[in-house]
């Protein structure tokens, strides 16, 4: 099949596709071209998933508005079926491969389940298949893993035996759908038409722009989008602790500095978690691994804001010095523990890091989330008897709390808040001794 009959095929939607992985990215993108009309197999590692899926049973946690209706009718129409294999894949047209991209401990990324599906597809690939990588890689990973790969694994040359791109997602939870169909998306190919007959495929299914490159551009804009995101937030976070020691308030100096023209300062916080700004800034910093390039803004970056649960310890730590008590003993509340506010996502979340500072200082932890399972008790009774409540995330319900209620059922009234939820009025309202990230003391 050339390029060209390909194009063909997906103009008149003929074309049958392949989705490998059925996470938050897969599972989305295969109902999407299943409802534009197109038929669809998904591939899962995992049988339970697979099954929900051919059920009709969408496998994505939390709120995702329309994609259960949408996964029932991707089922229902026959366009979508989940399988565990690739034998059923030989007669695929396109490879869209949706797998996790983790880093380990030492920021190196993990392509094991990338390589794998890579391999797998590669014994099945037809000729003239397209394949389409939207997980989110090092820049240079197109050129110097996958296209390789595929050449060896296949015995095919790349832009002859098969086609190659590279797609980056833009999803975020709780707006997989909308974010598929409305934001604009880099469609790298390793050719040129390549890229166009990607774009004749995924305007199918988004609506935004969709902008031509080649592959290490998509690479390169997907990681540094995200990079720069941490970088933004990280300076806000230095700021934050230059105002603490400086005397000054950090929301305010914020909400001043952003009426300068062409100032965008983000918010400071109790630190920067998710699935893709605590992961993306290292992907992008492996591009240059091997070369003489010492990074300092993107590390830094990431070491300024993977510290700041630990300040919350510090600050709270000052405020029960303040009133007598030290950490060790102290009984602790810690109020959100997903990762951003009113989601149940807890992937790298700052909490789990403050969690494990505090009982290694000999505190006790009581945790709550209203979204997050295990935590979903009622805060006031999790409140009882604890000496301190850290507001970890600024989930509606904290924001909306009776600040006197908590105080009535803390035992002493420490208020440490790690995302600008109160003010030092209300919380002195309440009769709390009160820590907000990024105000000095007396401004309290
Ligand atoms: N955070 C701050 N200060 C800020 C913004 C965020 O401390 O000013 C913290 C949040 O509390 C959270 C973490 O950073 O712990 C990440 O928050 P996020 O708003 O960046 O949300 P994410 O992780 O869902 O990021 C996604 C990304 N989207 C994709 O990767 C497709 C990111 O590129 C988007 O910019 C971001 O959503 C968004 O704009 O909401």
């Amino acid at each position: 099949m050339s390029l060209t009959d390909l194009r063909r095929k997906i103009e008149e939607k003929s074309a049958n596709l392949a989705v490998i992985g059925l996470g938050y990215v897969g599972f989305p993108v295969a109902c999407e071209f299943a409802r534009a009309g197109f038929d669809v197999v998904g591939v899962d590692l995992l049988p339970e998933r697979a099954a929900k899926i051919n059920a009709g049973i969408s496998p994505i946690e939390g709120d995702e508005p329309g994609l259960q209706e949408l996964a029932e009718q991707a089922i229902a129409t026959g366009r979508l079926r989940a399988m565990l294999d690739y034998q059923a894949l030989t007669d695929r047209d396109v490879f869209i491969i949706c797998v996790e991209t983790p880093v380990d401990d030492q920021h190196i990324p993990q392509y094991r389940a990338l390589q794998a599906a890579l391999r797998s597809l590669s014994k099945v690939m037809k000729p003239g298949a397209l394949v389409i990588v939207e997980s989110t890689i090092a820049p240079r990973t197109m050129d110097e893993l996958v296209k390789p790969l595929l050449e060896e694994a296949s015995g095919r040359k790349v832009n002859e035996g098969f086609t190659l791109g590279n797609c980056p997602e833009r999803v975020m939870p709780g707006k997989l759908l909308a974010n598929i169909r409305s934001l604009s998306r880099v469609v790298g190919g390793m050719s040129a038409e390549t890229a166009e007959t990607m774009a004749a495929l995924y305007r199918h299914i988004v609506h935004g722009e969709l902008d031509l490159a080649d592959c290490i551009t998509a690479e390169l804009v997907k990681t540094v989008e995200n990079a720069y995101r941490d970088v933004q937030i990280a300076f806000a976070n230095e700021v934050a602790l230059i105002c603490e020691r400086a005397g000054g308030d950090v929301w305010k100096v914020r909400e001043l500095v952003n009426k300068s023209p062409g100032r965008n300062m983000l918010l400071p916080g109790a630190g920067v978690g998710g699935h893709c700004i605590p992961k993306d800034p290292w992907l992008l910093a492996y591009s240059v691994h091997g070369d003489d390039l010492p990074l300092r803004v993107i590390p830094a970056a990431r070491a300024v804001n993977s510290a700041m649960p630990e300040h919350m310890a510090e600050l709270l730590a000052e405020a029960l010095g303040s009133a007598g008590a030290q950490l060790k003993g102290a009984r602790v509340l810690v109020m959100g523990y997903a990762y951003l506010e009113d989601s149940d996502d807890t992937r790298n979340s700052p909490s789990q890091a403050l969690v494990e500072k505090l009982i290694k200082s000999g505190a006790e932890v009581v945790i709550h989330d209203p979204y997050v399972e295990p935590y979903r008790s009622d805060l006031l009774e999790s409140a009882q008897g604890c000496d301190a409540a850290v507001v970890m995330v600024r989930h509606q319900e904290y924001l909306r709390l009776n600040l006197r209620a908590l105080r009535g059922a803390l035992r002493r009234g420490i208020l440490v808040d790690g995302r600008g939820a109160y003010t030092a009025e209300r919380a002195g309202e309440a009769d709390f001794v009160y820590r907000l990230v990024g105000v000095a003391d007396h401004r309290l």
